[in-house]
């Protein structure tokens, strides 16, 4: 038997994949980003000491005590990445949805630079992620100074003075030797 049948539909669309993650790691290239995303998670994403290591993002789940959560390590941003320069920001849109972003700074920067070098770099990544979205800058952000394993006691207080200039909740960690890493988990969980 055979039916006239109804004239169908034809649609184009156009879809963007978006990764669904809890927390977002960002900062600049070499910060540790990838690093971090190894020690909390399961997750083995490339790290190496040249920036750009990253070019997709990697994700990983976080065991918590009362939750899992999923971390997002993304490519580093740099100066000018909103006009196109080093990776781009394209890919911030996969941080679109996260609760909390934990925003990684080179804390090596102290061993030759000014503490005040340090908050310049952290406005530079902020930046940039306003460029690309008002939504991302007001996300609830943990800003960690990172690789504290190869500074002194009086640099980690420098550089975390230097960064409480942001007003948001600051932690010194070093993802190498997995200082302080519980105390981060637990501010990630306080947040998401
Ligand atoms: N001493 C020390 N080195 C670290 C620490 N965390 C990361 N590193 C080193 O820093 C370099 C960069 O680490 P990655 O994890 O690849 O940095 P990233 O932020 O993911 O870099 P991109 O993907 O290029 O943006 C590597 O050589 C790491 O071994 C740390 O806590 N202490
Ligand atoms: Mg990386």
């Amino acid at each position: 038997m055979a039916e006239r049948g109804k004239k169908g539909e034809k649609k184009e669309l156009a879809l963007e994949l978006k990764l669904l993650a809890d927390v977002g790691l960002i900062g600049l290239p070499n910060a540790g980003k990838s690093t971090l995303l190894s020690v909390l998670t399961k997750a083995t994403p490339k790290i190496a000491d040249y920036p750009f290591t990253t070019l997709e993002p990697n994700l990983g789940v976080m065991t918590l005590e009362k939750k899992n959560l999923v971390l997002a390590d993304i490519p580093g941003l740099i100066e000018g990445a909103s006009m196109g320069r080093g990776l781009g920001i394209d890919f911030l849109r996969h941080i679109e949805r996260c609760k909390i972003l934990v925003h990684l700074v080179d804390g090596t920067k102290l061993l030759t630079e000014p503490a005040k070098e340090l908050y310049r770099d952290y406005e530079v990544v902020r930046r940039e992620l306003g460029y690309y979205s008002k939504s991302l800058i007001e996300k609830p952000e943990i800003i960690v100074l990172n690789k504290i394993d190869v500074l002194n006691k009086k640099q980690i207080k420098a550089g975390l003075s230097a960064l409480k200039k942001a007003k948001k909740p600051v932690l010194a960690i070093s993802a190498a030797t997995h200082e302080s890493l519980v105390e981060l988990k637990r501010e990630i969980e306080k947040i998401g």
